[in-house]
């Protein structure tokens, strides 16, 4: 089957939130030899994209979108551990502090992006999903990270990425770290509104956008907002 073909399987079988099939097809493009990477970004996001389609046009309801992630994790535990070292670049280090913010419980691009910062040689802390304001800062001054970064899918919630900041600035503590903001309910404006030293719409940019904040060394808070989209 062409590559093509293996990814228009794959977004089905995300579509149809067929956990089993998301995992055999996943298994199949690594025999073909296909880049893991491309799948999920050609396929598999894509399936994503259309569950999400029609949930906003009441096509779908929840029970298709848990299903949906449900697949799309299956095809991720296949996938990621293939992304290959070509992806890493440079190596050049440093902790990050990775989640997604209070109240939002999407786990599957902050994942991606917890990845794609490991694979590119970077220490990446994952507090997971529904992360409090203070935890994320606790947890950088714990381990000694350089970057904090903040993944936001709900726009009811985005706020808390600009909380995060507001909070390092209260407690004299902006300088310290690069804050970075990503997921579907940002956007290199939002960044910007809200002072965020970094912006990366998917997760390959948020492991370039940390490069180039820890290899330029310019210190925290920059005053533009660096965009890699
Ligand atoms: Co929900 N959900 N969901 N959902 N969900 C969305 C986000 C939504 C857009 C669907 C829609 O209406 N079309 C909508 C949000 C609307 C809005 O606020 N604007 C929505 C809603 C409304 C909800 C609920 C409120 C539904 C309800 O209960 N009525 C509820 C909220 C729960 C909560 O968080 N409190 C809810 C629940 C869920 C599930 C739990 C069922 C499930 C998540 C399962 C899981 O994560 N394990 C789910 C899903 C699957 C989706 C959709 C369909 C897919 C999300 C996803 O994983 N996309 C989504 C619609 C859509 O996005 N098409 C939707 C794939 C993922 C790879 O993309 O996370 O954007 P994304 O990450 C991208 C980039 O954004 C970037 O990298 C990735 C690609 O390379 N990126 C970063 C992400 N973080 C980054 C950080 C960075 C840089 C880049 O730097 C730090």
């Amino acid at each position: 089957m062409s590559k093509e073909g293996l990814f228009d399987k794959l977004a089905k079988a995300i579509i149809d939130g067929d956990e089993k099939a998301a995992s055999e097809i996943s298994q199949e493009i690594l025999t073909a030899g296909i880049d893991p990477l491309e799948a999920i970004s050609q396929g598999a996001i894509k399936g994503l994209d259309i569950v999400g389609e029609r949930f906003n046009r009441l096509e779908a309801f929840l029970p298709e979108l848990v299903l949906a992630g449900d697949a799309m994790t299956a095809c991720m535990a296949v996938l990621t551990p293939h992304i290959s070292a070509e992806k890493r670049g440079d190596v050049v280090g440093g902790r990050v502090v990775l989640g997604t913010v209070a109240g939002d419980i999407h786990d599957i691009g902050k994942s991606m992006v917890g990845t794609m910062l490991t694979v590119r040689g970077f220490e990446v802390y994952d507090l997971g999903i529904d992360v409090p304001v203070k935890k994320f800062i606790e947890k950088a001054e714990e381990v000694g990270a350089k970057v904090i970064a903040m993944s936001a899918l709900l726009t009811l919630t985005a706020f808390y990425q600009e909380e995060v900041i507001k909070y390092l600035t209260d407690a004299g503590l902006r300088n310290k770290y690069y804050t970075i903001v990503g997921g579907a309910a940002a956007s290199e404006e939002w960044a910007t509104q809200i002072g965020a030293d970094g912006y990366g719409k998917t997760a390959v940019d948020a492991g370039l956008l940390v490069k180039r904040l820890l290899t330029e060394r310019v210190p925290p808070p920059l005053p533009q907002t660096l965009v890699i989209k």
